[in-house]
């Protein structure tokens, strides 16, 4: 019953209480021993900027109410909240200019492992920045759109970004025009923003704001060129089955998860583990069970189906399993304490990049030249660890949901063209005209340590079904909803309301799929919320409204890292209102919060919405939606 207030998911509780008993500490221990947390830095006014500090602020406190060099708490909960921003966006685009580069490589014939899977994509995409195609073969193309990619990070014009500009209407290019906000290469606005945010630069929360929001859209930039080149070269996803929890893992077999972002290499591991399937049964296994944990385990996911582990919260529990034999992590979101649950399990933890290393792990460089090598280093390692695995202290849960996974833009558009093959998008926009369906809630973000792990994103999309929300996802708000059934056609029968539930069959009937369609729609990793925004631009364009008209809003109601800000932020620049189920650190400055929840809106039409609470989210989100549906339909 403890167990209840730190997850809802069983097989975590499970693992939760095994480590308990054994003794070893997880993030939950560690998040508990950090209280009480500092209550400067929980509220923004905590300022370390310059080494005079840490200036914390009192407001109450003549001579205390401002830092040392005069900066007001909301210059300094500005300046705090624009620096996730710059971290995010720093963290998503260099993701992005990986795949850039390892297309550009590929065209050029040094990167012989990969190739170009989806021509098709190739071209729509060169077409959309304006790279010729007539007559010209893909790798000419292929060599063009990734050059076009690898300027929008350093280009030296006055443009703004060309993923950016291709990808938004006239009004919103305008909005971020007068606003000044449309960044012209994606490494300058990141410079730009800890430039305005040294010490002595910028005092002015407003302007300092704004800076936040050009990164944010340079943000917006590297995803959407990350997401449009790695269908290129593995292809863009469609409909598939798989399944998603602890379950996954397989007593008999070699199991190998891996954890990161990065597709370039878990999809090189991939191909690996099929190719190395009889080393593993040479080794006494039945073969190879590959799984994923966090975002490269959804790249993974909705192009080969290979089954979810566990999301961000719960990574170190794959490990007290006893059944993990390898980890494979490339960047971000890898906690360093899963390196502890290894040492006390024969798991063995191979870091793959430069910038990512653990103390003590095994670490094998993943290069784009030698991908394929690596990647069946990686996989041989994994089988030899294999005969150390102690089948005494094995302990899989046996919990596991179906997943229907895939549903990229066009994924989604092939299924709404089975209903209506001329205006595909208008399966969606009128049934939304029609009230059958109210609107479209996007899930997205983490877990956090400050939420019960999953809890609230599985209550939000659990009421806004019952309200008949069409409802899509991403990240591990996707793994989440996965491992509660939510992702599968279970979840249609338990929770859609009867409009959504008429509207998903109706959808079901003509799918020619060989399983029930899910409740929610999985579109893939963090980065892949560029096809979320690609969702809503098409509807608005369809529905011939501007973005902000739109009765669609964002929900990260388990936001944690920099990058869950950097994206909360460009999906409020985009006009789509958001909530957010963690208070970030702002309520230090009433400005500040201001500005984020109520400026916001008169300018972009999107705007924060923080609220802790799930409940009363769901209802705040579905009031949104109803008010901007209902202004439709008069
Ligand atoms: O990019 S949802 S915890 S894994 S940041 Fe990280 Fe958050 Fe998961 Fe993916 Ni996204
Ligand atoms: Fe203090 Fe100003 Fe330095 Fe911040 S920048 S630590 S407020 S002196």
């Amino acid at each position: 019953a403890e167990f209840e207030k730190r997850t809802v998911d069983p097989a975590a509780a499970e693992m939760l209480t095994a480590a308990g008993e054994a003794q070893i500490l997880t993030s939950w221990d560690r998040y508990k021993a950090q209280q009480p947390q500092c209550k400067f830095g929980l509220t923004g006014i905590c300022c370390r900027i310059c080494i005079q500090g840490p200036c914390r602020i009192i407001p109450s406190r003549p001579g205390q109410d401002k830092g040392i060099c005069g900066a007001s708490a909301y210059t300094i909960v500005a300046r705090n909240l624009v620096r996730y921003i710059a971290g995010g966006a720093s963290a998503h685009s260099d993701h992005g200019r990986e795949i850039a580069y390892t297309l550009l490589h590929t065209a050029e014939g040094h990167a012989k492992d990969y190739k170009i899977t989806d021509g098709k994509k190739l071209i729509q995409v060169a077409e959309k920045i304006g790279v010729a195609t007539e007559g010209r073969d893909e790798i000419e193309i292929a060599k063009d759109v990734a050059v076009k990619a690898l300027e929008d990070f350093g280009k030296y014009d006055h443009e703004p970004c060309t993923w950016l500009n291709a990808t938004i209407d006239e009004e919103r290019r305008l909005k971020f025009k007068h606003t000044n906000i449309a960044p012209t290469a994606i490494d300058r606005a990141i410079a730009q923003l800890l430039h305005q945010t040294h010490i002595g630069t910028d005092a002015d929360p407003v302007n300092i704001i704004f800076g936040g929001l050009k990164a944010a859209l340079a943000d917006y930039t590297g995803m959407s060129l990350a997401t449009d080149l790695t269908d290129v070269l593995f292809g863009t996803p469609q409909p598939v089955l798989t399944e998603a929890n602890l379950g996954v893992l397989d007593a008999e077999k070699v199991n190998v998860a891996v954890h990161g972002h990065n597709p370039l290499l878990s999809q090189m591991v991939v191909y690996a583990a099929r190719e190395l399937e009889k080393e593993a049964v040479a080794a006494g296994a039945k073969g190879i069970n590959l799984v994923g944990i966090c975002c490269t385990g959804n790249e993974v996911l909705m192009r080969e189906g290979i089954p979810t582990a566990s999301n961000f919260g719960s990574q170190e529990l794959v490990i007290m399993t006893g059944a993990l034999d390898a980890m494979i992590m490339d960047v971000q979101c890898i906690s360093p304490g899963v390196k502890d649950l290894c040492n006390c399990f024969h798991t063995m933890l191979i870091t793959t990049s430069n910038i990512s290393k653990v103390p003590g792990s095994v670490h094998i460089e993943f290069n784009e030249t030698t991908a394929m090598e690596d990647a069946k280093k990686i996989v041989k390692l994994a089988i030899a660890q294999y005969g150390k695995r102690r089948p005494e202290r094995v302990k899989i849960p046996q919990l596991k949901k179906q997943v229907v996974g895939g549903f990229s833009y066009e994924a989604l558009i092939d299924l709404f063209a089975k209903i209506n093959p001329d205006s595909p998008i208008s399966v969606l926009t009128d049934a939304i005209a029609a009230g059958e369906i109210k609107g479209v809630c996007a899930f997205a973000g983490c877990n956090n340590q400050k939420t019960i792990h999953d809890h609230a994103t599985i209550t939000i999309a659990k009421e806004l079904a019952k309200k008949d929300v069409f409802l899509v996802s991403t990240g591990c708000a996707a793994g989440a909803l996965a491992k509660a059934g939510l992702l599968s056609t279970e979840g249609v029968e338990a929770f859609a309301g009867p409009g959504l539930k008429k509207f998903i069959k109706r959808l079901e009937e003509h799918s020619g799929l060989n399983a029930g369609l899910p409740l929610v729609y999985h579109m893939g990793s963090c980065v892949d919320n560029s096809r979320v925004a690609r969702l809503w631009s098409n509807m608005a364009k369809n529905m011939n409204i501007p973005v902000p008209q739109l009765p669609f809003v964002a929900s990260a109601p388990e936001a944690m890292s920099e990058k869950s800000i950097s994206i909360g932020s460009w999906v409020i620049t985009m006009g789509i209102p958001c909530h957010v189920g963690v208070m970030p650190p702002l309520e230090g400055s009433e400005l500040v919060h201001g500005v984020t929840t109520k400026i916001a809106r008169d300018v972009f039409g999107g705007y924060f919405i923080f609220e802790t609470d799930p409940e009363k989210a769901a209802e705040k989100l579905y009031e949104r939606i109803e008010k901007r549906g209902w202004k439709l339909r008069v």
